[in-house]
């Protein structure tokens, strides 16, 4: 029998983070994201970002990865509302170190989006990527928050001019709420001043038709190809015009 210690686990038990190859550094960062562990995370994402991996490979593989577990095991009852909030400030850590790593790759501002998470609804970690990823396909985003009522992101509107509204919703009973800013726009007469995008874990694109927005967007991926697109058209059609 070998008694010798495992050079990977201190005797006081604490792993040793850079002791770890990167997939084992991975699958660790997720099991301390599903644990809640901020500090960890920071700084898995840290030594990964010295291995040279680039910032959106971290946020995808690492964190996003990490979240849809704790996703699942939230869904059947598995993790309870605290451990979530643990596990979504844990990501919050890495995000934070990756959010002007990902703003950085971006080139020059392409355009500008307004985006905020609607009425009743305190979910921000997927809106939040959605602007991390923006920033760095090089939109100037204003991040208007949570629990937005129609008047703040009028408000919000009015002073930042931009080419594109975000509204984000997690729960149903919340994404019925982007219809009436839709419709508040139109009532304005404003409706055709911005693009207006959409996205949620339950949301889909028949629902994004349904309400009048332009684009449903299942993901921060589809959302950065359908805001360069929509632009695209957008200043395409002001040219011809
Ligand atoms: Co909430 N929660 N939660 N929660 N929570 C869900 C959404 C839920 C599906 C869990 C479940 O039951 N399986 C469920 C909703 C059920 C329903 O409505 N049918 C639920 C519930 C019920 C609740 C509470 C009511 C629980 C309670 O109190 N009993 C409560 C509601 C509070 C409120 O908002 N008023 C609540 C609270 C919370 C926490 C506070 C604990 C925490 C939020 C922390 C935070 O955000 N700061 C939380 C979390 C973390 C979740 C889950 C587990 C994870 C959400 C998440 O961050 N996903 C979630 C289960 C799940 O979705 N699997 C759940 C990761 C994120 C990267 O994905 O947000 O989908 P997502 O974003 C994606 C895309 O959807 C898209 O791109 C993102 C990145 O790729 N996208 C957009 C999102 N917004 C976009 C906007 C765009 C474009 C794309 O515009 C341009």
């Amino acid at each position: 029998m070998n008694d010798a210690p495992d050079s990977k686990v201190p005797e006081d038990d604490e792993i040793d983070l850079r002791a770890l190859s990167n997939d084992e550094l991975v699958e660790q960062m997720h099991d301390d994201l599903y644990d809640g562990l901020r500090e960890e995370i920071v700084e898995g994402t840290h030594i990964l970002l010295e291995r040279n991996w680039a910032p959106d490979k971290v946020l995808n593989d690492a964190l996003v990865e990490g979240m849809r577990v704790v996703g699942i095991d939230f869904r059947d009852g598995i993790l309870f509302v605290p451990e979530v909030l643990m596990a979504a400030n844990a990501m919050k850590g890495g995000m934070q170190l990756l959010r002007p790593l990902l703003a950085e790759t971006g080139a020059a501002t392409i355009g500008k989006m307004v985006a905020g998470t609607v009425k009743g609804d305190i979910h921000d970690i997927g809106k939040n990527l959605v602007c991390m990823m923006m920033e760095g396909a090089g939109f100037e985003v204003i991040n208007i928050g949570i629990n937005n009522s129609v008047e703040e992101y009028l408000a919000a509107l009015e002073e930042h001019q931009p080419d594109i509204l975000g509204m984000s919703a997690l729960l149903t009973t919340t994404m019925t709420y982007m219809k009436v800013v839709i419709d508040t726009l139109i009532e304005k007469g404003l409706r055709d001043d911005y693009i207006v995008m959409v996205g949620g874990a339950p949301l889909n694109e028949e629902f994004g038709e349904a309400i009048g927005a332009d684009a449903y967007c299942r993901d921060a991926a589809v959302a950065v190809e359908t805001a360069k697109q929509l632009i695209a058209e957008r200043r395409g059609r002001r040219l011809s015009a």
